[in-house]
């Protein structure tokens, strides 16, 4: 027994030594296992964040910093807000620095601006921004590739390049996209219709630097605006850091501009000359579309036009992520080779992955070309759709047809006989880019209706009207021009737009309720989305680096399904009674006092009223004051005592009658309005004569009595210093007694100085 138990303290000891060991063994092991797995965890949580730094890198280049323009807007915005002096700002891209010129400039619209702004808070949150663009880009390259292959298939055509060497990434897309000379032979070669080529473009060359000027500099390791650094290309340049835009040179896109045949009539927008055998048939054909439809259809659909923007327009930046549009054409029996001449120039012309569709919106055209052929040849266009209206619906309603349609941010409507110029779209894509509530127009230049010879017009044009709503062209004055140190490239403030080209956000046309469904067929719908653009805290401008050709015609090629006079009176109408408040006087004063008898004729105008409450929008006056101060606009026509020649003394109002006074300027009671409306007012009390009594007396104002109405210094009649009563069938006039102070009619004698009068202001005559 002891010596079991010797043996096993013997072996026990070695048994103890071996267990002993074995835990040190284990524990040693365990340890470093514990530090391995502690290395390797490092290891790849080092290499971790290097790769998350290469990706944090790659999306800042894919990004191409989409948003620190933007953020740098905010910041520009606080500095602005905070009151810093202008010389301390850094500059900025041209397209933006403009922008922010001009918010400088009109006090106005930086108010409106900011609060557009402050409205749209993702635009400024710079956290966002990454996100968005890893995913936004790459998706957006390879849309672009297919649209430009698609569309370069399509038009057959071909695009030559030279262009861009370090075009942010974005337009460097573009360009890599473009099929070199080789394959364009190819191309010309199958002689399809539309081939064409490119324009050469030099113009990026340097664009990087651009960028970097574009931007501010900083100070190396210093925050940037709060901003992280992520967002944006951080370029060193010596000891500072630059921060590139996500901007790049307007493309200069033109399938067009090396044309197969330079030869061909009209090409590169010359005059062109009808044949002497052709002249009879020419002759015959103009009624068509009231243009030289013969000669259009000799010219090519897809010919060269002259870049005619202003030298600097090519130069300019625009943004890489400008929203994308739907094109809109509504057409009624148009002309075959302008309707499809005014489709390839937008689609030779528009970068692609900014046109999302072109909308044909057939206003129940009656020529069978328009039917099945237009369908067949659109059919090799993707991007176009046609949607046909059941019957006639007009201008209005067949844009809004069109708009119910349109996927793109923004719409762009064109009338259908255009030629859109190279670089048209961006420009305007841009202005909604920086504030989705500005409206921008093309400058329309002018396609010849005899020789369709493509015209460039002058600069520093405006869209203004006059009294009643008549639209016209306006050009700025050089003082205007130099106060606001204006360039021929800077985008103008128009009061009011032409009507057919323009560009809008789509969810903001919405917002201010389209159009009024309500105007019939055509007329007067520039004039109300204008006024509700401006007084419903929008911006209307015309961007001369923008530009579209627009045949102006002598008469409509349509009928008006009702008296083309009264639909398009009856519109103004329902504009003015919406938007014109105490002005609309003016407008009725000026020939269509007749429109206020037949109220009911011009519909309800319930729910437009509702809308403009609801938009909280401005009062016409502060339109007139703001927007458009140039226009002459008194409330009345005359105001004042009114003095009478022969007794030279005053009328006077009290208690409702009328009688006469010595002249006393201070006295209320001898001071009368002589209105729009042809009414001799004091308040809302208006002069009414009963002829067959010879009397008369005061009574409530009421426009749609015409019987109200006294005729003064007009042309209608000689007897210019009289105050005929307007509606008597023999002219009786008003005159004061020679002997008691009364007033009564009296049949009009030119020379009697009893029947002569005078208001103390006169304001149209
Ligand atoms: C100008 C505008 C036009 C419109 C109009 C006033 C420009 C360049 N043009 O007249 O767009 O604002 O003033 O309302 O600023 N159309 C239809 N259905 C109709 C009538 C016309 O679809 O019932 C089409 C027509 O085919 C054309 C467009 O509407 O494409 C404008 O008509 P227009 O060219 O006869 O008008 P325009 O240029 O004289
Ligand atoms: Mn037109």
């Amino acid at each position: 027994m002891m010596r079991f138990l010797r043996y096993l303290r013997g072996s026990g000891r070695v048994l103890g030594f071996v267990f002993v060991a074995s835990v040190i063994w284990l524990l040693l092991d365990m340890a470093v296992l514990r530090l391995s797995i502690g290395d390797a965890n490092s290891r790849l949580v080092n290499e971790r964040t290097v790769r998350e730094q290469e990706i944090a890198q790659q999306q800042v280049l894919d990004s191409s910093d989409l948003k620190p323009v933007r953020l740098f807007r905010t910041q520009k915005r606080k500095e602005r807000m905070a009151g810093q002096d202008k010389n301390n700002l850094q500059p900025e891209p041209v397209a933006l620095r403009r922008s922010v010129e001009r918010e400088r400039r009109e006090p106005e619209e930086t108010a409106s601006n900011a609060s557009v702004q402050a409205s749209k808070p993702q635009q400024d949150m710079p956290e966002k921004l990454p996100v968005q663009a890893t995913h936004k880009s790459p998706v957006k390259k390879e849309k672009q590739i297919k649209e430009l292959q698609t569309q370069g298939t399509n038009n057959g055509s071909l695009v030559k390049e030279k262009q861009i060497e370090k075009l942010p990434i974005q337009g460097a897309n573009n360009v890599s996209l473009v099929k070199k000379e080789k394959q364009m032979k190819e191309v010309h070669n199958q002689g399809t219709n539309n081939a064409s080529l490119v324009k050469k473009e030099k113009q990026n060359e340097k664009l990087p630097i651009q960028g970097a000027h574009n931007v501010s500099s900083v100070k190396k390791g210093k925050k940037i605006g709060g901003m992280v650094g992520n967002n944006s290309i951080i370029v060193h340049m010596n000891d500072t850091l630059a921060v590139k835009a996500g901007v790049h040179r307007v493309l200069s896109l033109d399938l067009t501009a090396a044309p197969r045949n330079p030869n061909a009539v009209g090409q590169f927008g010359q005059a062109a000359v009808v044949p002497r055998d052709k002249e009879v048939l020419s002759k015959q054909r103009w009624n068509e579309g009231y243009f030289n439809v013969y000669l259009s259809d000799q010219i090519p659909l897809d010919r060269a036009i002259p870049d005619t923007r202003p030298d600097t327009c090519a130069r300019n930046v625009v943004h890489n992520d400008l929203p994308s549009t739907s094109v809109i054409f509504c057409f009624v029996d148009e002309v075959w080779s302008t309707l499809l001449r005014s489709v390839h120039s937008v689609l030779n012309r528009s970068p692609p992955h900014l046109l999302k569709e072109i909308i044909l919106v057939d206003d129940f055209s009656k020529k069978a070309y328009l039917k099945g052929n237009l369908d067949k040849y659109m059919a090799k266009f993707p991007k176009v759709r046609i949607v046909r209206l059941e019957e006639r619906q007009g201008l209005i309603r067949a844009r809004m047809a069109g708009a119910a349609i349109a996927k793109g941010d923004v719409l762009t409507f064109l009338d259908s006989h255009v030629e859109c110029n190279v670089g048209w779209l961006e420009p305007l894509l841009e202005r909604i880019y920086l504030d989705r509530r500005k409206v921008p127009c093309p400058v329309i230049e002018v396609i010849n209706d005899h020789d369709m010879s493509y015209k460039l017009v002058d600069n520093f044009q405006r869209g203004i009207f006059k009294w009643p709503l008549v639209f016209g062209w306006n050009t700025l004055s050089d003082e205007y021009v130099k106060k606001k140190n204006m360039t021929v490239a800077d985008p103008i403030r128009c009061p009011v737009m032409a009507g057919g080209l323009f560009s809008i956000d789509r969810k903001y046309f919405y917002e201010l309720g389209a159009y009024d469904p309500g105007l019939e067929v055509w007329g007067g719908e520039n004039m109300e989305i204008s006024f509700k653009i401006w007084m419903c805290g929008g911006t209307i401008e015309i961007i001369p680096c923008s530009r579209v050709g627009h045949i102006f015609r002598g008469k409509n090629p349509y009928n008006f399904p009702q008296d083309r006079q009264k639909t398009v009176q009856r519109n103004f109408a329902r504009v003015a009674e919406v938007w014109l408040d105490e002005y609309k006087e003016l407008f009725y004063g000026h020939g269509y006092q007749h429109l206020l008898e037949n109220q009911h004729d011009i519909g309800n105008l319930t729910e437009q009223i509702q809308l403009r409450d609801r938009l909280k929008c401005k009062s016409f006056k502060w339109y007139l004051d703001k927007v458009y101060p140039e226009l002459e606009a008194p409330l009345v026509k005359a105001n004042g005592l009114v003095f009478n020649r022969g007794s030279r003394n005053c009328l006077s109002v009290r208690n409702r009658v009328l009688s006469f006074e010595k002249c006393d300027l201070s006295k209320q009671s001898q001071h009368l309005n002589y209105t729009w409306l042809d009414h001799i007012c004091q308040r809302d009390l208006c002069l009414e004569p009963n002829v067959i009594q010879g009397s008369l007396s005061f009574q409530p104002c009421d426009r749609t009595r015409p019987v109200l109405r006294w005729l003064h210094k007009t042309s209608k009649s000689p007897l210019s210093e009289h105050l005929i009563s307007a509606k008597s069938s023999q002219q009786v006039c008003l005159e004061a007694s020679q002997k008691a102070d009364k007033i009564h009619l009296a049949p009009c004698v030119a020379s009697n100085p009893f029947q002569q009068w005078e208001f103390t202001n006169y304001y149209s005559v």
